[in-house]
C-alpha cells in the first residue's frame, strides 16, 4: 500500500484547480478571520441572502442556552424566499425544477410554473383545514410534487414532516403519531428498477395504527398500473389543483425561530428523533453554504442526488438551491439503471455544473468502472461535492480523476440532521483540499475534538468531535422533548455549552476534520480498544477491495463484510491481503474471524451501511425491521455465505 493509500491518513495536500477559484463565489482569503473577529454578527451575511419581511433585531440571543435563538424578532417566508422573489426579478421562464422519472420521463418547472402550483396546492391545504402550525406529513419518493408540497406547507406556515418513502408503514405510523400530524400526503406508487411499487397500502397500513384522524391527498404518480385504495377521505392531488386553479395565497410571514420543518432521523438504530428546524437560521445558513461551498448560481444547472427524504434534499435539493434561483435536477431512479452509466448519460445530456453525492455511490462508481464517465462528456462540471460518510483517499482519488478531470474541487461536507447545514468542509475557491480529510470548521463555526473526561485531544489523536459555538441552523429542540434534547446532545461547560456529534474525530496542525465514524463503533476484545471504523478503512484501502464492513458477533469477534472488484469475489489472496494488512496497521487482534465477500453492503437509502442488520446476520438473528434498505436482495446473499462456511 502506497502512502496515498494510507486510508483517512489525509496525505497530499491538493490546490483548488486556478480555473475554478477565477470565478468562485468566495475568494476572500481571510474569510475564515473575519468571520471569526466579528462573530455572531458575522452571519448576517448568511442573512442578508434572503428577503426578510421585519428586520431582526439581535443576532443571537442566548439567554436560555442551549435553546439558542437566531435573528430575533425577524420575520420571513421560506416559500417566498425561494419562488416569489425570482419571479419578482423578471425570472419567470428560469427553469426551477428539472426532473427525471425513473421511466425516462422528463419535466421541467419554470419558477412561474412552481409559483402557480405552489399557491393552488397552499389554497388546497388550506381548504382541507390546515392552519399554521400544524404538522403536514409528506411520504413520497422523488417526484415534483414533493418539493412542491413543503413548499405550499411552508407559505402558509404549517412545518412538514418528511418520511422517507423507502420507510415501513409502520415507521410512517409512528412519526404521524408523534408529531400529532392530521394531514398526509402521498401517492399511488414508486417505480424500483422498472417495477410499480404500491406506496399507498403502506400508508392505508400506517393510518390503521394512528389514533386520531388523519386526511389524505394522494398524487397519482402511477396511473392505473396498479390498483390502489382511494376512500372518501382520501382527495386526488391534481383534483385539488384543478379545484384551485390560479389560486394565489399570501405566504405569511413567520418569525425567524418558528418551524419550519421537523424531520425523523432515520436512525440505523434507536428511536426516531423529531429534529426541529426554524425558519430563519436554518435558511440563511443553507442558502450561505449553497452559495460558498457548493458555489450555486442561478445559471447553474445544479444536481445533488440524495433522496428528498433525507436532510441532504431538504437542505440541498431543495431549500438552498431554490433560494438563489438555480436550477435544482432531482432524479428519481437508481444509478445502474437502466444502465451503469445512467448518472453520467444525466450529467451530459444536462450539462449539469455541480454535482453532489455519497461516497458510497462514488465506490460503486469505482466498482463499475471509469469505462462508464469516460464514455460521457462531463466537461460542464466545475465543482463536484460528497456528504454521508467518510470518503478515503482512494474514493476521492477516483472522484477527482474520472469524474472531475482534475479540473473541478471535491467538497467533502461533513455535517447532521441536527447541524441542518454544512459545518465542516473547505471553501473551494480558498482552501486546499486533504484528500480524506473533511476540512476545517465551516467560517463561524467552531469545533473541538475531546477526550473521555472532555478535554481537548492531542493534535492528531482521536476523540469525540463536538461544536463549541452555536450556529444559526442547529436543531432547536426535539419534537415534544425538551430534556430528550438536552441529554442527546449537550455538555454543560465552564464556558458555556457544547454540542456532542456522536462522531469521533482527529484534527491536524492545519485545522483539519478527518471522521472516523460514529462514537458507538469501538470494540473491547481482550482489554484492548479497537475503533472499528479503523478496522474498515485498512480494509478498504487494501487494493481489490470496494468497501468493507465490519461488525462484532455476539462471541465479541469481528467479521468482515467486503465488496470487491469484480472477479475478485472468493480470491484467497485477497483474503489473505486482508488479513496481513489489518495485522500490519492495526495488530493481530484486530483480525477478523471471518471475511464474507459480497457483491454489494445492505445500505439504507442514504448510503449509510446497516451494521444493525450485519450483527443480526451475523449472530443468525431475526432481521427485524429492513424497510429503510436499498438493495434487501442483498441480505440473502449474505445469509447464505455466513451458513455455509
Ligand atoms: C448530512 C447527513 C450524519 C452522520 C454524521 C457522520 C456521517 C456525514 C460526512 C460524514 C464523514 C462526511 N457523515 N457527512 N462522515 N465525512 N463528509 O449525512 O446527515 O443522515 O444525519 O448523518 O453522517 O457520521 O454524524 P445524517
Amino acid at each position: 500500500m502506497s502512502d496515498r493509500d494510507t486510508p483517512l491518513d489525509g496525505g497530499d495536500t491538493v490546490d483548488p484547480p486556478r480555473g475554478f477559484v477565477d470565478q468562485a463565489n468566495v475568494t476572500n482569503e481571510r474569510i475564515h478571520e473575519e468571520f471569526d473577529e466579528g462573530w455572531p454578527e458575522c452571519w448576517e451575511r448568511a442573512a442578508d441572502l434572503l428577503d426578510w419581511s421585519e428586520p431582526w433585531t439581535k443576532v443571537l440571543n442566548d439567554d436560555d442556552a442551549p435553546f439558542y435563538e437566531w435573528f430575533v424578532d425577524g420575520t420571513l417566508n421560506a416559500a417566498y424566499n425561494c419562488v416569489d422573489r425570482h419571479v419578482e426579478s423578471g425570472r419567470k421562464s428560469h427553469a426551477a425544477i428539472k426532473w427525471e422519472g425513473k421511466l425516462g420521463e422528463t419535466r421541467t418547472y419554470t419558477y412561474q410554473d412552481l409559483y402557480r402550483e405552489v399557491n393552488e396546492f397552499a389554497a388546497a391545504l388550506r381548504g382541507l383545514g390546515v392552519e399554521e402550525d400544524d404538522v403536514v406529513t409528506l411520504y413520497m419518493p422523488v417526484i415534483p410534487e414533493l418539493p412542491i408540497a413543503m413548499l405550499a406547507c411552508a407559505r402558509i406556515g404549517a412545518p412538514h414532516s418528511v418520511v422517507f418513502a423507502g420507510l415501513s408503514g409502520k415507521a410512517l405510523g409512528t412519526r404521524i403519531e408523534r408529531a400529532d400530524s392530521e394531514y398526509l400526503v402521498t401517492c399511488d406508487g414508486y417505480y424500483r428498477r422498472g417495477n410499480a411499487f404500491n406506496l399507498k397500502n403502506k400508508a392505508d397500513d400506517a393510518l390503521l395504527k394512528v389514533d386520531h384522524d388523519v386526511r389524505s391527498v394522494v398524487v397519482d404518480r402511477l396511473g392505473e398500473t396498479l390498483p390502489h385504495t382511494i376512500d372518501d377521505a382520501d382527495r386526488d392531488y391534481h383534483e385539488l389543483l384543478d379545484e384551485h386553479a390560479g389560486a394565489t395565497v399570501d405566504p405569511v410571514p413567520r418569525s425567524a425561530e418558528d418551524m419550519l420543518f421537523l424531520m425523523y432521523t432515520s436512525g440505523t438504530t434507536g428511536e426516531p428523533k423529531g429534529v426541529e428546524h426554524t425558519t430563519g437560521g436554518y435558511l440563511s445558513q443553507v442558502a450561505w453554504t449553497s452559495h460558498a461551498v457548493l458555489d450555486l448560481e442561478p445559471a447553474d444547472m445544479y444536481w445533488c442526488s440524495a433522496d428528498i427524504g433525507w436532510i441532504t434534499g431538504h437542505s440541498y435539493i431543495v431549500y438552498g438551491p431554490l433560494t438563489l434561483g438555480t436550477t435544482t435536477m432531482l432524479y428519481e431512479g437508481s444509478p445502474d439503471y437502466p444502465e451503469r452509466d445512467r448518472v453520467w448519460d444525466i450529467v451530459e445530456r444536462n450539462a449539469v455544473d455541480v454535482f453532489y453525492t455519497a461516497p458510497t455511490a462514488i465506490r460503486s462508481f469505482m466498482k463499475w468502472g471509469e469505462e462508464y464517465p469516460e464514455s460521457h462528456d462531463l466537461s460542464s462540471l466545475r465543482l463536484l461535492g460528497t456528504v454521508g460518510e467518510p470518503i478515503g483517499p482512494r474514493a476521492w482519488n477516483w472522484y477527482y480523476e474520472h469524474v472531475g478531470n482534475g479540473e473541478c474541487p471535491i467538497v467533502d461536507t461533513w455535517w447532521q440532521t441536527e447541524t441542518g447545514a454544512m459545518m465542516v468542509t473547505t471553501l473551494p475557491g480558498v482552501d486546499p483540499m486533504k484528500p480524506g480529510a473533511a476540512g476545517p470548521a465551516l467560517p463561524g463555526t467552531d469545533l473541538d475534538i475531546v477526550g473521555s473526561d472532555g478535554s481537548s485531544v492531542a493534535e492528531g489523536e482521536s476523540g469525540y468531535l463536538s461544536i463549541t459555538r452555536p450556529w444559526p441552523a442547529m436543531v432547536r429542540s426535539l419534537y415534544d422533548d425538551e430534556d430528550r434534547f438536552i441529554e442527546e446532545y449537550w455538555t454543560e461547560t465552564d464556558d458555556g455549552w457544547r454540542y456532542e456529534t456522536g462522531d469521533r474525530a482527529r484534527i491536524d496542525a492545519d485545522g483539519y476534520v478527518s471522521v472516523l465514524g460514529r462514537v458507538d463503533d469501538v470494540l473491547t476484545v481482550g482489554g484492548v480498544r479497537i475503533e472499528i471504523t479503523r478496522v474498515e478503512s485498512t480494509i478498504a484501502g487494501v487494493d481489490g477491495v470496494v468497501e468493507a464492513a465490519v461488525v462484532a458477533g455476539a462471541n465479541n469477534m469481528l467479521y468482515a463484510y467486503v465488496s470487491t472488484e469484480s472477479g475478485r469475489m472468493g480470491d484467497d489472496a485477497l483474503r489473505d491481503l486482508i488479513n496481513e494488512t489489518v495485522e500490519r496497521s492495526i495488530g493481530t487482534v484486530a483480525t477478523p474471524l471471518r471475511i464474507v465477500f459480497t457483491t454489494e453492503l445492505p445500505k439504507t437509502r442514504s448510503g449509510k451501511i446497516m451494521r444493525r442488520l450485519l450483527e443480526s446476520v451475523t449472530n443468525g438473528e431475526p432481521l427485524g425491521d429492513t424497510s429503510a434498505l436499498r438493495n434487501p436482495e442483498s441480505v440473502g446473499e449474505l445469509q447464505a455465505a455466513i451458513r455455509d462456511r
